[in-house]
């Protein structure tokens, strides 16, 4: 008996990656677990114009009733949005539970990637990956994203990783992985809401061209895995780093303190970020995001 993924892709979709044109896959997990109601939908709405602007057709990523789905009507965004938490947030160990049940979720930048890469979508944008979480050495909360990043064939672009994790031990983790981490016009890795980190990139890119190069050949010679695109925050977005310290240092002493853990831990600590910059945060994340829309379009018009 054969049997493949119950895959369903929009027809919009089906042609692009038919006719050999630029796809971006877009995750989901930001638009529930990410960012509050509405403006996770209006994000997410706008961010699959700024892949259409820059080119190339938006595949936005998902569990609908048990299916894996790549390209989301916006009734289905809406969906999502509003029932924000309440949807099963998904990450590779989910994935067979959601379809065999044939229930919802939102995918994270690894359950993205997976359904990306089986739809045969190569780019793939987002804010930020997981990582090592401060204290992981002890912890061992080492995103699940970290070791699809090392087998799974999708280039991630983000603006590097929020500092609520270790960058440093997160940057040894993609190394042991061998996943290159590539710096778009930078050479440091960015931390999300701010351009440096103090920690180097891998190596420095000044095109989308030259990323698709090295993409490609990372692919040619049998390389599995993926590789992250670190595109720093606009500088007229970037947020003051002495705050974000701060804000950061006490979200993870409330989420210690109510000893919260497992995969409630990012979003607990995305949400207490954003309600502690009294929404700044949220508006530095909208643009972000908008600006890895747009150079994932250039690095898919590209390869
Ligand atoms: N970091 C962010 N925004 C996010 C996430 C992480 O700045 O929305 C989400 C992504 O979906 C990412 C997931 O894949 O959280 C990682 O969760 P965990 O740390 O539980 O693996
Ligand atoms: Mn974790």
């Amino acid at each position: 008996m054969k049997s493949g993924p119950d895959l369903h892709l929009t027809p919009a979709v089906a042609k692009a990656l038919q006719n050999r044109q630029p796809v971006v896959a877009l995750e989901s997990t930001i638009i529930s677990h990410g960012m509050p109601y509405p403006k996770n939908v209006e994000t997410a709405l706008h961010v699959e114009a700024a892949v259409r602007e820059s080119g190339a057709v938006p595949a936005t990523i998902a569990v609908i009733g048990g299916q894996l789905r790549a390209g989301l009507s916006k009734a289905e965004i809406e969906y999502l949005g509003k029932k924000g938490t309440a949807v099963s947030k998904v990450s590779r160990r989910d994935l067979p539970v959601l379809v065999a049940r044939k229930e919802d979720g939102a995918t994270t930048v690894a359950a993205t990637m997976i359904i990306a890469a089986l739809a045969g979508i190569r780019v793939f944008a987002t804010g930020g990956i997981g990582g090592v979480h401060r204290g992981g050495e002890r912890t061992m909360d080492i995103s699940a994203d970290l070791q699809e990043l090392g087998r799974t064939d999708v280039a991630v672009v983000c603006a590097g990783a929020k500092s609520i994790l270790d960058l440093r031990l997160t940057l040894e983790y993609l190394e042991t992985m061998g996943v290159p981490v590539l710096g778009f016009q930078t050479d440091e890795l960015p931390a999300f809401y701010t351009r440096t980190s103090g920690l180097p990139v891998d190596c420095r890119m000044e095109s989308a061209v030259e990323i698709a190069q090295v993409l490609r050949a990372k692919w040619e010679l049998g390389l599995n895995g993926g590789a992250v695109i670190a595109n720093p925050i606009p500088k007229a977005f970037a947020m003051p780093q002495e705050e974000m310290d701060r804000v950061i240092k006490q979200a993870i002493a409330e989420a210690e303190e109510q000893d919260i853990v497992g995969k409630a831990l990012t979003p607990f600590l995305l949400s207490r970020i954003e309600q502690l910059t009294q929404g700044d945060s949220l508006e530095a994340n909208i643009e972000l995001v908008l600006n890895n829309a747009r150079l994932a379009g250039a690095i898919a018009n590209a390869l």
